[in-house]
């Protein structure tokens, strides 16, 4: 039975590779931090299934533990502060989980010598102000946020192992990618969250920032998929992870009102300025054509499909939730 250690299996992206790794018939270790409150929602389903293991990408002596305890074939580092507007606000933080936690831990795998399979969640965010469309693998980079910043730094650690000692290290640069399991605050599930809640009439319009950014979306389960065949290749390597087309925040507002029945969107849409970002990415656009050639990998779900079950979970779960 082959052994995957997986950082950041409380979030959405953690959540769903948990789940392909069981079907697949892994033994899965998630490393988890403590916390106050609960923060397990998104793999209460799978307790029993997974193995979780206390531990901090902050902490270099937990991840030692948590690799004695695993021993894992393959580890995926999930583990991160994900939204980039806290970067503006705790940019060293940031740099501290997403950026110096991936040498934290690429050391440790190092250290613990054996033939550990290492995944890197690089992103899109590096290309930043993007010097060429479409962005493929040997795009130059030019992040715009601290998160962009420590994301690079973690990418470029990931190369630095892989060349330096030889490591099977992968850096898989995914663009957005989305899911009913998203957090509250990113746009595409504010949006959906909001347009159910307005449909439901629990909330009377919808607060955003940038309408005119635009992105690439895709759908999170079909993003987990891209990561593990990664790691199946004979050759450790990087890739970029997208859907090719490119959509603005507006277009996602507007096909998740109709999806509810409703055209006039904009009598529901206040632009906030407050939201818009100190240095904004306004266009992402992905060339998957190496994952597609090298990892056979396709995405399954559309925009509008991801658009579509996006609202219809959200109308669902609020639907059942009292105010
Ligand atoms: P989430 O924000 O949903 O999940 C982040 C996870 O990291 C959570 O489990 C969180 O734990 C954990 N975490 C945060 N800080 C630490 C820490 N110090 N030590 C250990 N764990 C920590 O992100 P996603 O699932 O959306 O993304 C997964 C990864 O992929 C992230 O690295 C993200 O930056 C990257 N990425 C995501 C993309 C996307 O579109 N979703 C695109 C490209 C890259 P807790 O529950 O305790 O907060
Ligand atoms: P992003 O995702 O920054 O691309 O990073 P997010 O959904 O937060 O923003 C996308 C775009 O929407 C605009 N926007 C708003 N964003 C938020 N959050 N809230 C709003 O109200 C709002 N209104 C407009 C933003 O300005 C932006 O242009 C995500 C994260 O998952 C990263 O961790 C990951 O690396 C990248 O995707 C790829």
């Amino acid at each position: 039975m082959p052994r995957a250690l997986v950082t950041g299996i409380t979030g959405q992206d953690g959540s769903y590779l948990a789940e392909f790794l069981i079907e697949k018939g892994y033994e899965v270790y998630g490393l988890m931090r403590r916390s106050s409150v609960v923060t397990d929602q998104r793999i209460r389903h799978l307790l029993g299934r997974v193995e979780l293991l206390d531990g901090d990408l902050l902490d270099e002596g937990s991840l030692v533990r948590a690799l004695r305890t695993s021993t894992p074939d393959e580890v995926y580092n999930l583990g991160a502060q994900s939204f980039v507007p806290a970067s503006f606000t705790a940019p060293v933080m940031t740099g501290e989980f997403t950026g110096l936690g991936v040498t934290r831990l690429l050391e440790a795998i190092r250290l613990f010598d054996a033939p550990v399979r290492f995944y890197q969640a690089s992103s899109s965010e590096m290309f930043g102000k993007v010097v060429e469309v479409p962005q493929t693998e040997t795009t130059p980079f030019y992040p715009r946020s601290p998160y962009g910043v420590a994301k690079l730094y973690g990418h470029w650690i990931t190369v630095n192992y892989r060349e330096s000692y030889g490591l099977y290290a992968c850096s898989g640069i995914l663009f957005n990618h989305e899911s009913p399991r998203r957090g509250l605050e990113f746009a595409p599930r504010k949006i959906a969250r909001g347009v159910a809640r307005i449909k439901l009439g629990k909330q009377k319009e919808l607060h955003l920032g940038n309408l005119e950014a635009r992105r690439d979306w895709g759908y999170a389960k079909d993003y987990v998929r891209a990561m593990w065949l990664m790691l199946q290749q004979d050759e450790p390597d990087d890739y970029v992870v997208a859907t090719g087309e490119t959509h603005s925040v507006g277009e996602f507002v507007e096909l998740a009102f109709r999806r509810v029945g409703i055209e006039n969107w904009r009598d529901y849409v206040t632009v906030d300025t407050a939201l818009f970002r100190p240095a904004e990415v306004d266009l992402l656009i992905g060339d998957p054509a190496k994952a597609r050639a090298k990892l056979n990998w396709e995405p399954e779900v559309s925009f509008e499909g991801l658009v579509n079950l996006m609202v219809d979970a959200d109308l669902e779960l609020e639907a059942q939730t009292p105010e």
